[in-house]
């Protein structure tokens, strides 16, 4: 056959497989995380009960066995119906591409364990982002095979009558241009885009390291700001127009009147689009994520002069007119037929905003606003905010005003973390979900479950929080009842037809990649329009078919936990190499050691220099981001911040070097000390939080025949690492050898 007629011929047979009802995948009997895993992560994978008691990890080129387990005993998990057994092969680390093989069993998908392994769905993640940008063209430069023409300019947009006002009535023209298409619908809404693009803004500030290295290759890639950053600017753009000047009230949402047909955007235009009533969740909303990125983007005034200030302003606004207007809830219009997000409760929005409130401005008030103490803490979801605020006050807990209750904060993150976690020990799948919980977007409520959980990890270092949040991914990415990973072009088995305007209209055969689907939930909602599901069990009700709005469409406010999770998981857990494997193990006696032989014969700004730059060159090698600071006596002699590091580093600098200072040993000391007493390192009862840190990073300066002169300090890198860090620059400088 000559080529170009075979491969249309090809073309026509893939053609004709996707438009046709969805072909079932065979799942898998061995389920793992389809995407891989880090070196030194906790990996699971499920193996059917009753198929024998051990398992073998081999390696791919050429099947030797790596690793011989036991399986976990026979542990049933009613969502799916199932009972299962765990093979745990946490202990194997080395790079590389495995198998598992079970005694009668098919063998498993070949997995990877790699250093990188969640880089790039972690950029796929956030470019989904991008694939969703409502009013512009995406150029192939950038979108490559899913190159298509603007949709939907919304440069003029009506008034709907629910609201009209004295200064714009109904049918005034206005503008809200740009942007990100809620999900599979060409809308947008101030409920979705809220909490999508406060996680975005929180995985850059809690990681800014990681998310800043990512190159994204979008149009604005290669300006001053970090690629995550402009695309959350994509949207916050947008949501600042949703603000009515005249009275700071917020808009529900910009929408059609109905859905659009299943086309792609640009023809998809004839129909006016509406600004619909305000409400109080869409102002809470608004004020919670204007003041997060009135925070976040304070360092980039050069690039967007003012944006920071008129931010916060826009953000107080919203909050006053939500004052005023305290219980106004959304219900659409009987005209208006799109997603209604409607929110019968908005006293959540009211704790989130007034916290971000809090921390942006530092005013009490706000605090008290709060009321903390009757705020719980929940999974997040666009419908209940309460955890972002906890996790944002958690993030900023040392530089808060002496109002915060510092115990509270702690003890929410870890209550809510704790009931996730002790979940996760006891169901058969190993997750932190149950069978109620599978709810019309089930696959974010088990990543923002994951999402608390690093809070958790962050806040006390509970290794079990980390291995929690990391098997609410591996569900996501395959090790769950479907054996089906999530999330579009990633894994073995994949969603191929998503509720996805975009991904049905184009003629490129395979879906946008990035998005995470809905996921499995019994409701099945699209039933009327959709063939039979395969079953009605909460982790099995799941349709791979275009129609299936309930259980496979994508949104916003689902891929930003996956982007979260993917960047906090690959910047927490331990590295393997690194030399904080080493630092970690440390005993008392040895850092002791440490202190004792890494001391100068003098200390001068030449030294000083020569450890700094020592310090970026070390740092670089192993691609990450510090920040450093060297003083004598008080006096800066060597300060650098690299690229991906913020004012938070500054200041995990000074408390850090304040306890190197006050007690004369390594911060990383005084951690272990602290820890081998049973203390807890953020509340320590001799020092104030506030102004000190006791974890690792910095380094006393000690002078032979004078004591300690100075301090060498580092931040960017879990304690362990900093610290690490700066002993092999003193190691080098010094020209001490050996393990230290
Ligand atoms: O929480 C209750 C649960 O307690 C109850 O047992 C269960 C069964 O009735 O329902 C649960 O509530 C569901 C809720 O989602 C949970 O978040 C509702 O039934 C369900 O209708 C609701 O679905 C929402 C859906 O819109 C329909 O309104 C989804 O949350 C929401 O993510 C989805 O959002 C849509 C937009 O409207 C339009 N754009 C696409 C987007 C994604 O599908
Ligand atoms: O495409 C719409 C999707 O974004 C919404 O989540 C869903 C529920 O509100 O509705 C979808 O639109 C469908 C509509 O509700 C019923 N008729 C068919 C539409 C496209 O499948």
């Amino acid at each position: 056959m000559r080529p170009l007629l075979a491969l249309l011929l090809l073309l026509l047979l893939l053609a004709a497989s996707a438009a046709a009802a969805p072909a079932s995948a065979p799942v898998p009997t061995i389920k793992l995380n389809q995407l891989g895993y880090l070196p030194q992560a906790n990996k699971l994978a499920l193996v059917p009960a009753g198929a024998g008691s051990t398992f073998e990890v081999l390696a791919n080129d050429g099947g030797r066995v790596v690793l011989r387990g036991e399986l976990g005993p026979a542990a049933s998990w009613a969502p799916a119906g199932d009972t299962v057994r765990v093979a745990d092969f946490s202990a194997v680390h080395l790079p590389g591409s495995y198998r598992i093989r079970v005694p009668g069993q098919p063998l498993s998908d070949v997995f990877a364990i790699q250093p990188a392994a969640y880089r790039e769905a972690g950029k796929a993640a956030l470019k989904a982002f991008y694939f969703n940008r409502s009013g512009t063209a995406l150029a192939a430069r950038h979108a490559g095979a899913y190159a298509r023409p603007a949709g939907h300019p919304d440069d003029r947009v009506l008034v709907h009558a629910s609201a009209a006002s004295a200064t714009r009535p109904a049918g005034t023209v206005i503008a809200a241009a740009k942007g990100w298409y809620d999900a599979g619908d060409y809308n947008k809404y101030i409920a979705s885009s809220a909490i999508s693009t406060y996680t975005l803004l929180a995985a850059y500030e809690h990681f800014p390291a990681w998310f800043g290295g990512l190159d994204l290759n979008i149009p604005e890639s290669g300006d001053a700001v970090p690629d995550i950053l402009d695309e959350a600017m994509w949207n916050l753009e947008w949501m600042l127009a949703m603000q009515d000047p005249e009275d700071g009230g917020v808009y529900h949402k910009l929408t059609n009147l109905r859905f659009d047909a299943m086309v792609q955007p640009h023809e998809a235009m004839r129909e006016p689009r509406y600004v619909v009533a305000k409400s109080t969740s869409a102002a809470l909303g608004f004020a919670a994520t204007m003041a997060t990125a009135s925070r976040v983007l304070a360092a980039y005034d050069q690039r967007w002069p003012g944006l920071s200030a008129r931010m916060l302003l826009a953000a107080e606004r919203a909050w006053a007119w939500a004052q005023a207007h305290p219980n106004v809830l959304f219900k659409n219009p009987a005209d208006v037929l799109t997603g209604e997000y409607g929110d019968a409760r908005v006293d959540d929005e009211l704790a989130w905003a007034a916290a971000e409130l809090y921390i942006t401005t530092g005013k009490d008030s706000y605090y008290q606003a709060m009321a903390p103490e009757t705020v719980s803490a929940t999974v997040p979801a666009w419908d209940d905010v309460r955890g972002l605020a906890w996790m944002s006050l958690a993030h900023h807990r040392t530089r808060l005003s002496p109002i915060a209750d510092q115990a509270l904060i702690a003890s929410r993150i870890d209550g809510l973390a704790a009931r996730l976690a002790s979940e996760w020990r006891s169901s058969g799948y190993r997750v932190g979900m149950k069978g109620a919980e599978f709810v019309w977007g089930s696959n974010a409520v088990m990543l923002n479950g994951a999402m608390m959980l690093v809070q958790a990890y962050r806040l006390n270092g509970r290794r079990d929080y980390l291995d929690a949040a990391q098997s609410g991914l591996d569900y996501v990415f395959g090790r769950n009842a479907l054996g089906l990973s999530f999330v579009t072009g990633f894994g073995a088995r994949m969603p191929r037809h998503p509720h996805h305007r975009p991904s049905l209209g184009d003629k490129v055969m395979a879906p946008v990649p990035g998005f995470v689907v809905g996921g499995p939930q019994p409701f099945q909602q699209d039933k009327a329009e959709c063939p039979p599901y395969p079953s009605s069990l909460p982790a099995l009700s799941y349709l791979d078919h275009a129609c299936s709005y309930a259980s496979n469409e994508v949104a916003i406010n689902w891929n930003a936990p996956l982007v979260y999770v993917l960047g906090a998981l690959s910047a927490l857990t331990p590295d393997p190499g690194s030399h904080a494997m080493t630092a970690k193990n440390h005993t008392r006696e040895e850092l002791l050691r440490q202190e004792a032989v890494l001391q100068f014969d003098s200390f001068g700004n030449e030294a000083a220099l020569a450890i700094g730059l020592k310090l970026v060159e070390l740092a670089r090698a192993d691609g990450k981001a510090v920040a450093i600071e060297i003083r004598r006596n008080g006096m800066l002699l060597f300060a650098h911040g690299m690229r991906g590091t913020t004012p938070d580093h500054t200041d995990w600098i000074r408390r850090k070097s304040n306890l190197a200072n006050r007690t004369g040993h390594s911060s990383w000391f005084v951690h272990a000390e602290v820890k081998a007493n049973g203390g807890d390192i953020d509340a320590m009862p001799t020092f104030d939080v506030r102004e000190y840190a006791a974890h690792g990073g910095a380094f006393p300066v000690v002078v032979r025949g004078t004591g300690q002169v100075g301090t060498i300090t580092v931040s960017g890198l879990p304690g362990a690492e900093d610290h690490a860090l700066v002993v092999r620059a003193l190691q080098d400088y010094l020209g001490v050898a050996g393990e230290l």
